[in-house]
C-alpha cells in the first residue's frame, strides 16, 4: 500500500533525481525522526559522518533534516514509499506499518547478540515484508525508559494521572491506570507548560535536550525496556545498490552499533545532569519495583501477542536473555 504524501513537492522532485554522481557512487537522502544534534540522532549523525568519510567514491549520505523535514509519525511512510531513501526512526513511530515492531524495545539482549542468534534476521524480514525497508542498523541498547512527572506518586499506581505516551509505554501505563495522550516529542514541552499532562514517558537520555527539565519535577526509577532507534533504507533503493555499496553501509552499521556500548556511561552522566537541573528521583521499594517491571514486561508482550501470537512468541524467545 503506497502512501499519498503530504510532503513538500520539492522533496518529491528531489527524490526523483537521487543522484548517481558516477556509476559507482550513489547519494542517499536521509531524514531523522528526532531533531538533529539531539540524543536520538547522535549515533545516526555519527554514522552519516563515518559513511561520508569512508564511503567516498562508493556511497554518500545527504542528511536532509529532522522532524521539520518530515513529521515523525509520517517518516515510516516516507521511507516505505521512497520519498526519502533512509530514515532514522523508532518502531514506536511506525506501528501502523510494523505492528509487532513493539517487540524490539522489549529486548533484553543486544543487537550484536540478535545478529548472532538470528533474531536480527527475523526483524529485518518483517520490516522488508511489511514496510518495504531494509532494517540496516539498531541504536539504543542500554538506554532504558522512565516515567517523568510534575507531581509525585507513592508507588506503581498511575490512576488519576494523564501521561504523554507512545506505543512504547501504552500497554504498561494503561495497565497501571493512567489516562494516555499520544504525542510526538515536539509537543511534550507545551503540553507540560499548559498542564495538559502530568508527565511523560521518555528514555534515560535526552530530557535536557529540549528543555523539558524546566517542566519536570520527578523521574521514576527503575527504568524499563531498551530504546530502539533504527536505520531503515527503502528496499527498492537497497536492492538497487551494488554489492560494494551495500557492504559499505553494513560496515558503517556495525561501526555505529558498537557505539551502543557507551550508553551505560552516558546514562550516568545524564542522571547527574537531571539531578543538577532539579529533577528528583522517586525510587520504588522492592515490591513496587517488582510490580513496575513485571507489568512492563507482561503488558508489553501481551500487546505484541494480540497482533500476531506466533511471531510474538518467536521474537520473545530470541530477544530474551
Ligand atoms: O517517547 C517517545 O517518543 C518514544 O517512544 C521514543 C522511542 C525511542 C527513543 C526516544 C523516544
Amino acid at each position: 500500500m503506497k502512501f499519498k504524501s503530504t510532503l513538500a513537492a520539492g522533496l518529491l522532485v528531489a527524490t526523483a533525481f537521487t543522484s548517481q554522481a558516477s556509476a559507482q557512487e550513489v547519494t542517499l537522502r536521509a531524514v531523522s525522526a528526532f531533531n538533529l544534534d539531539t540524543t536520538f540522532s547522535r549515533e545516526f549523525q555519527a554514522f552519516v559522518g563515518w559513511i561520508n568519510e569512508n564511503g567516498k567514491g562508493t556511497v554518500q549520505i545527504d542528511l536532509i533534516g529532522g522532524p521539520e523535514a518530515v513529521p515523525p509519525f509520517e517518516l515510516g511512510n516516507a521511507v516505505q514509499s521512497g520519498v526519502v531513501d533512509m530514515a532514522n526512526n523508532t518502531a514506536a513511530f511506525y506501528p501502523n506499518l510494523v505492528p509487532t515492531g513493539d517487540a524490539i524495545h522489549l529486548a533484553e539482549n543486544t543487537v550484536q547478540e540478535q545478529r548472532e542468534n538470528g533474531c536480527y534476521a527475523v526483524i529485518d524480514r518483517i520490516h522488508q515484508e511489511q514496510m518495504n525497508v531494509k532494517y540496516l542498523a539498531h541504536a539504543g541498547d542500554g538506554i532504558g525508559f522512565h516515567l517523568y512527572l510534575t507531581k509525585p506518586v507513592e508507588g506503581p499506581d498511575l490512576s488519576g494521572l494523564t501521561i504523554r505516551t507512545t506505543p512504547v509505554y501504552q500497554a504498561m501505563f494503561s495497565a497501571l491506570g493512567a489516562n494516555l495522550v499520544r504525542t510526538a516529542p515536539g509537543e511534550v514541552y507545551s503540553a507540560l507548560e499548559r498542564g495538559a499532562i502530568d508527565g511523560y514517558g521518555w528514555p534515560s537520555q535526552g530530557v535536557l535536550d529540549l528543555g523539558w527539565d524546566e517542566q519536570t519535577k520527578y523521574r521514576v526509577d527503575p527504568s524499563f525496556y531498551n530504546v530502539d532507534v533504527n536505520l531503515l533504507v527503502n528496499l527498492d533503493v537497497w536492492n538497487g545498490l551494488t554489492d560494494a555499496q551495500r557492504a559499505k553501509l553494513e560496515e558503517g552499521a556495525a561501526w555505529m552499533e558498537a557505539l551502543n556500548a557507551n550508553n551505560a556511561e552516558i546514562n550516568t552522566a545524564e542522571y547527574a545532569k537531571q539531578a543538577e537541573a532539579g529533577i528528583e528521583t522517586i525510587t520504588f521499594d522492592a515490591a513496587g519495583a517488582e510490580k513496575w517491571l513485571t507489568t512492563a514486561r507482561d503488558a508489553g508482550w501481551a500487546a505484541v501477542e494480540v497482533v500476531d501470537k506466533p511471531l510474538a512468541q518467536e521474537l520473545r524467545a530470541c530477544l530474551s536473555k
